[in-house]
């Protein structure tokens, strides 16, 4: 069996490239990496060349292409099923909590997207992202379980998916009640995240919020 290819976008602004990166790193899978820098003449066409989603993250294996972030995190759960928690209960809820952001909190994905190396300040949120900002720390109150450490007790899938958000408040020096904020404290505290965002600093591509292409 040929080395998995995980195919991701810039470290400083891919959430979903770095979801399935930081799953891949703790299901101990071996796998190499091959960034494709977004905001580039040539992205698009790179991107169409490798995944049938036209996305990263896109996962290539001995059985085909994986195209997107949660798939990848399926892939690599259904070979190390640690990645989910084991109690039925708790899985079919870091099940759901994981599905609630692969689909929704659109307001606070758009207007206040995940920058790595942006120097955390303050920005006016509409209404639509005050209204997810709220939500989210609902259902982390309402979803964890008060063994932890992490939302479902082991580090699971779910606190992948969640690793993102937690930049974002951050980056937009959102406030947050102190249980939802201890808890993006941990995330952000990760190695693997810590590593990540290591990376992410020090890339020089264009910003594509400043020079859209
Ligand atoms: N639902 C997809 C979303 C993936 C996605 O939107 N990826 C962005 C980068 S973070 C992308 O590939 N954009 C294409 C482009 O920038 O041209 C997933 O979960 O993987």
């Amino acid at each position: 069996m040929s080395r998995p290819r995980l195919f991701i976008g810039n470290r400083r602004f891919s959430s979903w490239s770095l979801r399935a990166w930081q799953v891949l790193k703790k299901s101990g899978l071996d796998f190499e990496e091959v960034l494709i820098p977004l905001n580039d003449v040539d992205t698009r066409s790179a991107i169409s060349a490798i995944s049938p989603g036209g996305t990263v993250p896109a996962l290539h294996t001995d059985d085909g292409v994986i195209w997107d972030s949660l798939a990848i995190c399926e892939w690599a759960a259904e070979q190390v099923p640690s990645l989910w928690p084991a109690a039925a209960p708790l899985r079919h809820r870091a099940r759901s909590a994981t599905s609630a952001m692969h689909a929704g909190f659109l307001a606070l994905r758009e207007h206040c997207p995940m920058d790595l190396g942006r120097e955390p300040a303050a920005m006016e949120l509409n209404d639509a992202t005050r209204m997810d900002v709220a939500l989210m720390q609902a259902l982390w109150h309402d979803v964890a379980t008060p063994a932890g450490p992490y939302l479902f007790g082991e580090w699971s899938i779910a606190d992948a998916f969640f690793t993102p958000a937690a930049t974002r408040f951050r980056s937009y020096a959102i406030d947050l009640h102190s249980e939802a904020q201890a808890y993006c404290d941990r995330l952000l505290a990760d190695e693997d995240f810590l590593s990540w965002e290591a990376g992410a600093l020090e890339e020089d591509f264009p910003n594509p919020y400043e020079n859209p292409i």
